[in-house]
Formats: structure tokens, C-alpha cells, sequence
């Protein structure tokens, strides 16, 4: 006979005892704490990450100007840069961090380009490590940990270049990858899907892990959805500042000579699809993730790390002693 009784049998109760209110007790101390969602956005100079941010968070998060017409001067990202907001929608309090990275490839030499990038989301770990293992530590630690990052590639229609490669390879070993394409609307549909079908192949070929994972916990549904965000995937984006009037209402858009490219219609482009990928279906899954795969990994590693380290100084203080 097993001490531990089968996880079906259950014990009837007499009368009501009133602990299925636990689900309201949790959610109502979760909604006074808030949430907290941290994106970053990266990839080559120029392709639209700090205007694609603006958008999807509507109010004007990382530069207030913004760059509305052409000979104003062109606003470079030069330094990583974190802006924080507070969002509320129906007493649910998210606090936004986005950070903002420098576009690379534009160096003689592009080696190691990666490298402040990949820094900045070790030290978010680190820093959470640190105040985990306080012995005072906080009831609530403060969590910068990066659980989303986009990553731009470039509309060429041919493929990634071998730099992209190598920046999501080293990106995706730490953080969860969204790969997104660029200012898309200079891509025709035929050449939009063709390039959406390349990139899958050659994040595959090249052994790229890239966000959803697979996991034996989710529910048939669950699946089922991951799966047609991994056909959706890389999102073909459009990103404005400028809002545009179309049959009369204002849209946020881009206006060209031929017409205009609204970001929110799904026939013009996918950003619809990216926004309630990240903000109504993925949210809670990426900011798990972060915590149990990728953090994991790097406390695990830095813990071992720790140990090994102590008893290679014991062994060398016990040595002299045995002389
Ligand atoms: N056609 C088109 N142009 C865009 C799109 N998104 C942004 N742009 C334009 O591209 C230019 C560069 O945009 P930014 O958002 O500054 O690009 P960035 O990636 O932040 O650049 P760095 O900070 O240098 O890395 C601006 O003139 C934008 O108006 C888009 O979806 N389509
Ligand atoms: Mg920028």
C-alpha cells in the first residue's frame, strides 16, 4: 500500500468551507502588486525600432518628437536606453519596461556587436540573483529580467544575413526571440510570404530557438495556438508616429504617393497580430519563460560557478595544513 493516496480521490466535505476563494484571495493581491512586462527591441540601424515601440504602445514612449518629416534630422539610437511606464486598462496595472538598443551593422567591423546587448540582459539576471540571495531580501524583488526581444530583420526578400544569424543565436541562448520583419510595406504580399517562409527555414537550418517553446504542460488548446504563431512568425510589421485620416477616421499609418499603409488593417500588415501576440495571449507564457528557462539556466550556472569556486579556496587553505 502507498502512504500518498491517489491524486483523484478526494476527501467529500460536510458543508461548505469556502477555500475555492483562494483564485480571488491570489487575484486580488496580484492586481494591488501590478505586473511587470520588459521588451527590447534589436537589430541593424534604421529599420524602424524605436518608431515600431511608439506604435505598439501608442503614446509616444521612447522619443516624444518622433521624426515627422523628412528633413528633420534623423534621430539615432545611440545607447541602450530603459523607459519605464505605468498602463492601467480595467484595474489591471502593468508596469512597461522598454529598452530601447543602439541599431548595429553600420561598423567597418561588426564583430562582437552583440556583445553590450547580450551584457544588458546578464546584468538584469545578476542584479535579480544578487537580491534573491540577500539574507534580507525584499518580499517583492523589482524585476528588470528582459522577457521579450524583438528582433528586427531587415525587408531584403533574400534572407537573414550571416550577422543576424549570429546576433540570434547569441540573443536566443538568454532571452525569448520574436523575430519581426521590418517596415514590411515595401515588401509585396507574394515576396512577404516567400520571405516569412526563407527566415522559418533558415532559423531551422541554423538551429535558432526562437519563442514559443515546446512544453509537455500545455493543454491541447494552448498547443494548437503556439503553433499558429510559429506559422505567423517572423511577424511582417509596419511601424508610424503620424496618424492619418482614412473615410474619416484618424489611423494611426504611413502616407505614400500610391496611398496609405494603415498599421492596424490585418490585410495591410501583421502589427495587430504582434501586439495581441504580446499583449493579450503571451504576456503571462513570456514572462514564465524568462523564470524558469532562461533565468534558470543562468542562476544554476552561476551557483555552480559559486560552489566550485568556495571549495577550490577550502582545498587550497587545507593544503598548507597538511605539510
Ligand atoms: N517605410 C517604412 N518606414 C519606417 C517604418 N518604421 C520606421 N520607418 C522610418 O525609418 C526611419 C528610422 O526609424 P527609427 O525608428 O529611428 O529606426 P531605428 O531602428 O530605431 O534606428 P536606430 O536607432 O538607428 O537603430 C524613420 O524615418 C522612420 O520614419 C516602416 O514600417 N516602414
Ligand atoms: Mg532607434
Amino acid at each position: 500500500m502507498t502512504a500518498v493516496s491517489n491524486a483523484q480521490d478526494h476527501t467529500p466535505l460536510q458543508s461548505y468551507v469556502g477555500f475555492d476563494s483562494i483564485t480571488k484571495q491570489i487575484e486580488s493581491k496580484l492586481l494591488k502588486r501590478g505586473f511587470q512586462f520588459n521588451v527590447m527591441v534589436v537589430g541593424q540601424t534604421g529599420l524602424g525600432k524605436s518608431t515600431l515601440i511608439n506604435t505598439l504602445f501608442a503614446a509616444h514612449l521612447i522619443d516624444t518628437k518622433g521624426r515627422f518629416a523628412a528633413d528633420e534630422v534623423v534621430r539615432q539610437t545611440t545607447e541602450i536606453h530603459p523607459v519605464s511606464h505605468v498602463i492601467v486598462e480595467n484595474g489591471v496595472k502593468l508596469r512597461l519596461n522598454i529598452v530601447d538598443t543602439p541599431g548595429y551593422g553600420d561598423q567597418v567591423n561588426n564583430e562582437n556587436c552583440w556583445d553590450p546587448i547580450v551584457k544588458y540582459i546578464k546584468d538584469q539576471h545578476s542584479a535579480y540573483l544578487r537580491k534573491e540571495l540577500t539574507a534580507m531580501r525584499d518580499r517583492y524583488i523589482v524585476d528588470t529580467r528582459i522577457h521579450c526581444c524583438l528582433f528586427f530583420i531587415n525587408p531584403t526578400g533574400h534572407g537573414l544575413r550571416p550577422i543576424d544569424v549570429a546576433v540570434m543565436k547569441k540573443l536566443s541562448d538568454v532571452v525569448n526571440v520574436v523575430p519581426v520583419i521590418a517596415k514590411s510595406d515595401s515588401l509585396t504580399m507574394d515576396e512577404r510570404d516567400l520571405f516569412k517562409e526563407r527566415i522559418r527555414a533558415e532559423m531551422q537550418y541554423n538551429n535558432i530557438r526562437i519563442f514559443p517553446f515546446d512544453n509537455d504542460e500545455y493543454e491541447v488548446e494552448e498547443q494548437e495556438l503556439n503553433d499558429r504563431i510559429r506559422n505567423l512568425i517572423p511577424f511582417a510589421v509596419v511601424g508610424s508616429e503620424s496618424t492619418v485620416v482614412v473615410d474619416g477616421k484618424q489611423v494611426r499609418g504611413r502616407k505614400n504617393r500610391y496611398g496609405v499603409v494603415n498599421v492596424e488593417n490585418e490585410s495591410h500588415c501583421e502589427f495587430v497580430h504582434l501586439r495581441n501576440f504580446l499583449t493579450r495571449t503571451h504576456l503571462q507564457d513570456l514572462i514564465e519563460t524568462t523564470a524558469q528557462i532562461h533565468y534558470e539556466a543562468f542562476r544554476s550556472k552561476q551557483l555552480l560557478a559559486l560552489k566550485e569556486s568556495s571549495s577550490k579556496q577550502q582545498q587550497a587553505q587545507q593544503q598548507p595544513a597538511q605539510h
